[in-house]
Parts: C-alpha cells; structure tokens; sequence
C-alpha cells in the first residue's frame, strides 16, 4: 500500500464478481498499471481479485495523504451510489472506465466513476450518469439519458430518446423502445420489452413489462 503514490495508480474498491470485470477491462488498457484493492467487507480480506488481494479497507484512503483516483467495482446501485458521494465529499475523483472494445460517440457525455463494459455502445449525445454502469454489450442509443448509479444490464438495448433515472437496474437483454422514460430506482427484470413509460421505484417484468410485486 505504502507505494501507491503515483499520478496514474488507482485504487479499486470491491472485490466481487463486479470488481473483477472493471479490473479486467483496467488492464485491458494499460496491463502495468498499478491497482490497489479495498473493500468494507471484513470477509473480503481473504479474497482476491484476478491475483491482486484485498489490501484494506475505505478507511485507508482517509489515513493517507494519496489523492489519485478511485474507481468504483460495486454492482449494487444504492451502495456505489453511497460510495461516489462519499469519495466526493472526501475529494477523491472517481475513475471512468472504458473497456478498449465499447464504442462510445464523441458526443457522448460520460460521467466520472461510469463503467463501460466490453462491446457496449453509447452514441451521439447520449449522456452517462456518475457511476453509472453500461455492462457487457449493452447499447446506449442517440439522446438517451442514463442517471447516475444505474446500471444496464449485460445486452440491454436502449433505443433513441431513452430515459433511465438514477439508481434503476435494467435487467439483462432488456428492449425499450424510442423516447420511453423510467424513473429512478426502477427495476425492469430480465429480457423485458419496455414500451412505454414507466414510474419511479416500481418493479416491471416481462413482454410488454408491467408492474409486478417482488
Ligand atoms: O452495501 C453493500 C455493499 N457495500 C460494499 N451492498 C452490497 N450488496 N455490496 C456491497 N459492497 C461490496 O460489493 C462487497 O463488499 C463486495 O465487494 C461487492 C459484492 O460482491 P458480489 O460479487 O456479490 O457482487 P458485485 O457487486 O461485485 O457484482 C454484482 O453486480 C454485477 C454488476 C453481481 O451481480 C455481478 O454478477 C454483476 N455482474
């Protein structure tokens, strides 16, 4: 830990499934980087993550002097959404990571501590929340709106005009058609069809998605 002083070290924080994708697409960069992983979790201290363990927790960041960025490898969305504020407040900027392979617009507007994962895509003047996560092969049309801490699932599609609020999870290989918007902290399930609006904080499912009680 005590060599961590370099402009492009980072600091990686979790040490799930989530973290090993973000680590994964990290080295897919730049293989030498240094990375430093920590985690809240006491059990986490066994673990490891592609090879690096599990080297403290947040609390470290708030013992040292070290002002690189952090980035941000929790997939639950109310918990990475606490951890960008948190680092905010403590003046840490939050890493955005870019898999090599996702295609992103120049128009796109990317929001610090997002995760665009292998083979998405984010097209012209799409924006990204903060901490915002894009995963494997999703797509993110013109003019959409994702909201900070949401996350979109492996394979969503999201078509032009699309807006995702804050903290909402879109499940795995989930349509929505044009100029829909969904509300903060909604849930759609897996392999849904969204075509039309959907309100903030409800759970939806299926081909049209409706309402659904979890
Ligand atoms: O408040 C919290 C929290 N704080 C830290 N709630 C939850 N659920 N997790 C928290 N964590 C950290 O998130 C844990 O200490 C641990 O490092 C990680 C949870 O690991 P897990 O492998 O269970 O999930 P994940 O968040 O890394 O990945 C989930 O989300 C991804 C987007 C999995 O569902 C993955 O399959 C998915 N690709």
């Amino acid at each position: 830990m005590s060599d961590l002083r370099g402009d492009s070290d980072l600091v990686l924080i979790g040490s799930g499934g989530h973290a090993k994708v973000v680590l994964e697409a990290i080295r897919a960069r730049n293989p030498d980087r240094k990375v430093i992983i920590l985690d809240d979790d006491p059990a986490a201290a066994q673990r490891t993550v592609l090879g690096l363990e599990v080297s403290g927790t947040r609390d470290w960041l708030v013992a040292n002097t070290w002002r690189g960025r952090v980035a941000l490898g929790i997939g639950d969305n109310g918990a990475r959404g606490e951890l960008l504020h948190w680092l905010a407040e403590r003046g840490f900027e939050a890493e955005t990571v870019v898999h090599p392979s996702a295609i992103v617009g120049a128009t796109a507007d990317i929001g610090d501590g997002s995760f665009l994962g292998a083979g998405s895509i984010v097209l012209a003047d799409a924006t990204i929340g903060a901490g915002a996560i894009v995963n494997t092969g999703a797509s993110v049309d013109h003019d959409c709106m994702v909201g900070a801490a949401a996350h979109l699932g492996p394979g969503v599609r999201l078509c032009g005009n699309v807006t995702v609020g804050a903290e909402s999870l879109i499940g795995v290989g989930t349509a929505v058609r044009p100029g829909v918007s969904i509300g903060a902290n909604a849930v759609v399930g897996a392999g849904s069809a969204v075509v039309c609006d959907l309100a903030a904080g409800g759970t939806y499912a299926g081909c049209p998605a409706r309402p659904i009680n979890r």
